[in-house]
């Protein structure tokens, strides 16, 4: 234990790993849950780099976010022109972060869902793993306030995805991860077209599929207080479509390569 982990339960970043973390946060009119987020990350782990990834948010966001930028060198802030969707806000700030040395990405919600106060977690179980996915279905996950409906929208599709996919991750949808900056580095991301949730299945199936160790820790996620959602209908009919090809074509893989296989 570092000698300051008696008085504080902190995660002491520079001391045990020596990491440089940023941490993406994607924005679209999140006004009122940025300085929210904001305040709670760089308080719960003062170490990390944030860069703000907003897509012209019509209710100011962008301005709230360069204010912050202005007075604290560890937030940046990255000006989009149209919203176009959370995956394309995330690969253009993997590349600003790869571009700039960080040695881990994670990805953090604007709305609160994604409590930054576990993030030691998910940075402790870095130091074993390429990816690690912060985990509302593992023992201890926990979901808080979230409609019935929407807690079984997102079970279903997990369930559907560790089917067609065959992979035991039980919480690939969510959006709450820390990559190591090699795995982003491998991955293709210029070749990446998914949005909505699905691009966040898109990059762990490409994580698992390039061999690279993903692990899962527990997380409570809590629906957001303030704000809309940007879910949506086609983002759902998105991520089916999509992990239905996926499985289709894993399958395919593994049964033609079975038969590609030479007698011994
Ligand atoms: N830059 C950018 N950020 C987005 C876009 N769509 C959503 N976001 C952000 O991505 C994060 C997640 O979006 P949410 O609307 O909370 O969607 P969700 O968490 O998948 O769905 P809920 O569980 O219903 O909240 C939030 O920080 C949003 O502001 C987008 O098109 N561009
Ligand atoms: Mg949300």
């Amino acid at each position: 234990m570092s000698p300051k982990g008696a008085q504080s339960p902190r995660f002491e970043l520079d001391e045990p790993h020596g990491d440089r973390v940023l941490v993406i946060i994607p924005t679209y009119d999140e006004r009122e849950n940025l300085p929210l987020i904001l305040q709670r990350l760089l308080a719960a782990v003062p170490s990390v780099h944030v860069l703000v990834a907003d897509d012209g948010s019509p209710d100011g966001t962008g301005q709230v976010a360069d204010e912050w930028a202005a007075r604290d060198e560890r937030v940046h802030v990255m000006h989009r022109t149209e919203k176009a969707g959370l995956g394309a806000a995330y690969i253009a700030g993997f590349g600003w972060g790869l571009d700039h040395g960080y040695d881990v990405l994670v990805e953090m919600d604007a709305d609160g869902s994604h409590p930054p106060e576990q993030l030691p977690r998910l940075l402790d179980a870095l130091q074993h793993a390429d990816l690690v996915l912060g985990s509302r279905y593992v023992s201890g996950g926990q979901v808080v306030n979230w409609p019935k409906h929407r807690e079984w929208l997102s079970r279903g599709g997990n369930l559907y995805s560790r089917f067609a996919l065959g992979v035991r991750i039980y919480d690939i949808t969510g959006g709450y991860r820390a990559y190591r900056a090699e795995v982003l580095k491998a991955l293709a991301l210029d070749e990446v077209a998914s949005t909505g949730y699905c691009f966040q299945v898109d990059l762990a199936w490409r994580t698992v599929r390039a061999g690279f160790r993903v692990t899962e820790v527990p997380i409570t996620f809590t629906e957001r207080q303030i704000g809309e959602s940007k879910m949506s209908g086609s983002i759902v009919r998105e991520a089916l479509l999509k992990v239905t090809q996926w499985g289709a074509a894993h399958r395919w893989r593994q049964l033609t390569g079975v038969f590609r296989r030479k007698p011994a």
